[in-house]
């Protein structure tokens, strides 16, 4: 029957073409979520991004937005540009705590209160991410490193630790993690009990992985297209 042989055919057909559609979504679904690098910004929220400080040290819920953006910043220990002070940095006893597109510094507790510098991305997605990037303690003029901490919703998911003195001065990272629409996700820097020569470099990447519906829909055009497959045998 030359009608059933058109339908078989049509339906081969639109299951290829459905699988290939899907296919190039799900290689898409992919995207670079955030970028903490080229994503910074003067303007607290922008692209998701708030630059602040944890008052309580490992506390997420005592994240407190820094007040002042400095357009011209400085450089402390070879690293800074255009950055975000807790309190403007003029005058004796002005926290270090900064952060600044590549990274930052912690304040305290030698001259100030202990905070740790943190930056926070809210999620506006639900899924699976990867997260990396690079943490590196960019000042060898002495001290004892820092802590870089990543929490998600308050729950520490990486931890690790630069010394340019004694090493490692470097750490190149890779986790992966979930989040729900609304989850805050923070890059925390620790100064490990003191400030001293703590600037540091901090950056992340945000990665989605493909939306599961996407992969029960491509799912579907194989199993249409096994059918359509073995109907033409038939
Ligand atoms: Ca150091
Ligand atoms: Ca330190």
């Amino acid at each position: 029957m030359p009608d059933f042989q058109l339908s078989k055919r049509f339906r081969h057909a639109l299951a290829a073409l459905l699988l290939m559609f899907l296919g190039a979504q799900a290689s898409r679904a992919t995207p670079i979520l955030a970028d903490s690098v080229t994503e910074f910004s003067g303007v607290q929220g922008q692209n998701n991004w708030y630059y602040g400080y944890y008052a309580t040290p490992g506390a997420s819920s005592s994240f407190t937005q820094m007040a002042y953006f400095d357009a011209v910043g400085g450089t402390v220990g070879g690293s800074g540009g255009p950055w975000w002070e807790e309190t403007t940095t003029q005058g004796a006893g002005a926290t270090w705590t900064l952060l600044w597109a590549t990274g930052g510094h912690p304040g305290g507790p030698l001259i100030s209160p202990l905070h740790w510098a943190v930056r926070r991305w809210v999620s506006e997605v639900s899924g699976s991410i990867t997260i990396s990037g690079t943490l590196q303690d960019a000042d060898g003029g002495g001290g004892n490193g820092v802590f870089g901490r990543i929490l998600v919703d308050g729950v520490e998911v990486y931890t690790g630790r630069v010394d340019a003195i004694s090493g490692p001065a470097t750490l190149a990272y890779s986790i992966d993690t979930v989040v729900s629409v609304g989850s805050v996700v923070d890059f925390a820097i620790d100064p490990n009990g003191n400030e001293l020569y703590d600037s540091t470099i901090f950056t992340a990447k945000i990665a989605g992985v493909p939306e599961p519906s996407t992969l029960l829909l491509l799912g579907s055009a194989l199993v249409a297209l096994a059918g359509a497959r073995r109907d033409s045998l038939a």
